[in-house]
C-alpha cells in the first residue's frame, strides 16, 4: 500500500515488513474512519471519541511502550502511524500523541508498579482517556514559572491552581498534573471525578476543531500521596514527554505535508486553464517541485531520528531541529498547495486549510517555533537567550 510519494525517495525500502505493517493499518484506519467525516466534524467541533476504543484496538495508544498491554513497537513504527494519522488530521495524531506520549509515557516513565497496573492497560485499549496538564493560562514557554501549587497535608496532597490548552481534559479519566511543591516540580496522578477538578472546553478555535482544547481549575484537590508520580523530580520530568511528544509532530506534521501535497498533484493534472492542464505551466511546477523537496527532506529527517532514538542516541537538541523543520515546512508547502488550489482551496472540498489551521497550533504547541529556535541558538553559542 504505497503511495508515489513513499516511492519518490524509495523510503519505502528503508522500512522493516512490520514498519510498513504498522504504518499501512494506521493508513486505513485514517481512510476508512477519520477521513469520511473530519470535514463533517472539523465544522461542527466534534471530538467522535468512539473513536478512541478503535484506536486502542488498532494497537496505537502508548505503542512504542514496553510495559504491560502496549505493543512495545519501534520509533520509527510509532513515527510511521502519526505520519499517517496527521495526514488526515492533526486532531487524531494529537490525540495518540497526548493519550501515548505524554500521559502514559509519563506513568510509565516516572509511574509505581501499581500505577502502571492500574492504568496503562485499560489506556492502551481506549478504555480510559489520560490528559496532561503542564501548560499555565500565564503562557506555556516557561514551564518553571508555573503557579500551580501542591502543598503536603498529612498523608495527602492538596494541589490548588489552573492550566490551559490541555488536550482531552473534559473527556479525560486521569490527568497527570504537574504542579510546584517545596521540593521542586513534582507529578501527581489525578482523577479527574476528585473533588475541585474541573476541566471546560475552550471554544471559539479556528484550529484543532474536531479536537477538544481546555481549561482546567485545580481548586483545593485533595489526593493521598500515593498519587504523586515517584520517579519524576523537578522539571526535568514534564520534559521527558514532551520529547516523546515533539518526536512524534515530527513525522505527524510532515504526514499533513503529504496530503497536501498529494491534492496539489492531482489538481494540478485535472484543472484546466488555458486550455491545458495548471501543471503544465512552469511555475506551477516549480512549486510542486520545491513542495516535494521539503517533503523528501523532512520525510528523511524524520527518519534519521526514528533510527537515532531506537538506538538510544537521540537527543533534545536533535528533536528541536525536527519539530521546528516538520512544521515550518508544512505550513509552507500547505500554502503553496491552496495557491495552486486557487479560490477552491479555502473551501472545504479539500483539506488543505484545515491542514494549515491545525499547523498552527501544532507550531505553537510543545515548544513554540521559537523557543525550539532558541534551543538550537543556544546550542549553538553556549548562550541562552530566554535565560
Ligand atoms: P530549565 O528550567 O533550566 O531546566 C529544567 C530541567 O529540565 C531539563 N530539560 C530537559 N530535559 C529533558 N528534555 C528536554 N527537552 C529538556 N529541556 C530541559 C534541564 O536539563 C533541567 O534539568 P535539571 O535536572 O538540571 O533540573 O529549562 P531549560 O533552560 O533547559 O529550558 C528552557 C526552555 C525554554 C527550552 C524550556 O523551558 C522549554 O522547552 N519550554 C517550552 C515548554 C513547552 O514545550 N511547553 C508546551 C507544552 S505543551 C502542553 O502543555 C500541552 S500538552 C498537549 C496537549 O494537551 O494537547
Amino acid at each position: 500500500m504505497t503511495t508515489t510519494l513513499d516511492e519518490a525517495f524509495s523510503i519505502d525500502h528503508l522500512l522493516s515488513d512490520e514498519e510498513r505493517g504498522w504504518r499501512d493499518r494506521a493508513r486505513a484506519f485514517a481512510a476508512d474512519r477519520i477521513r469520511p467525516v473530519i470535514e463533517q466534524d472539523f465544522e461542527d467541533k466534534h471530538f467522535r471519541r468512539e473513536l478512541v476504543a478503535e484506536l486502542g484496538a488498532l494497537g496505537v495508544l502508548g505503542m512504542h511502550l514496553k510495559d504491560e498491554g502496549c505493543a512495545g513497537a519501534g520509533a520509527v513504527s510509532y513515527g510511521l502511524v502519526c505520519h499517517e494519522l496527521e495526514a488526515a488530521d492533526s486532531g487524531w495524531r494529537t490525540f495518540v500523541s497526548v493519550q501515548g506520549s505524554l500521559a502514559m509515557s509519563a506513568i510509565s516513565k516516572f509511574g509505581s508498579d501499581e500505577q502502571k497496573a492500574e492504568w496503562l492497560p485499560p489506556m492502551a485499549r481506549g478504555e480510559k482517556i489520560g490528559c496532561f496538564a503542564l501548560t499555565e493560562p500565564d503562557g506555556g514557554s516557561d514551564p518553571a514559572a508555573m503557579r500551580t501549587r501542591a502543598r503536603r497535608d498529612g498523608d495527602d496532597w492538596v494541589i490548588t491552581g489552573s492550566k490551559r490548552w490541555i488536550g482531552l481534559a473534559a473527556l479525560a479519566d486521569i490527568a497527570v498534573v504537574w504542579a510546584a511543591t517545596d521540593d521542586g516540580v513534582r507529578g501527581f496522578l489525578v482523577p479527574t471525578s476528585t473533588p475541585g477538578f474541573t476541566a471546560t472546553a475552550i471554544d471559539g478555535k479556528l484550529s484543532m476543531r474536531g479536537s477538544v482544547q481546555c481549561d482546567i481549575v485545580l481548586d483545593e484537590v485533595r489526593i493521598p500521596g500515593s498519587a504523586q508520580l515517584p520517579g519524576a523530580r523537578g522539571l526535568s520530568g514534564p520534559f521527558a514527554c514532551l520529547n516523546e511528544a515533539r518526536y512524534g509532530i515530527v513525522w505527524g506534521a510532515m504526514g499533513a505535508a503529504r496530503d497536501c501535497l498529494e491534492v496539489s498533484i492531482a489538481r494540478a493534472t485535472s484543472r484546466e486553464v488555458f486550455g491545458r492542464p495548471i501543471g503544465a505551466n512552469q511555475l506551477i511546477q516549480e512549486k510542486l517541485a520545491n513542495m516535494l523537496v521539503e517533503y523528501e527532506k523532512g520525510v528523511l529527517l524524520a527518519l534519521h531520528l526514528g533510527r537515532l532514538k531506537e538506538a538510544g542516541n537521540l537527543t533534545p537538541t536533535q528533536i528541536s531541529v525536527g519539530k521546528l523543520n516538520s512544521v515550518r515546512e508544512a505550513l509552507a508547502i500547505a500554502r503553496e498547495a491552496r495557491t495552486i488550489l486557487g479560490g477552491d482551496g479555502i473551501t472545504n472540498a479539500f483539506p488543505v486549510m484545515r491542514h494549515m489551521a491545525n499547523l498552527e497550533s501544532v507550531r505553537t504547541y510543545e515548544g513554540t517555533d521559537e523557543i525550539h529556535t532558541l534551543v538550537l541558538g543556544r546550542a549553538l553559542t553556549g548562550l541562552a537567550a530566554f535565560a
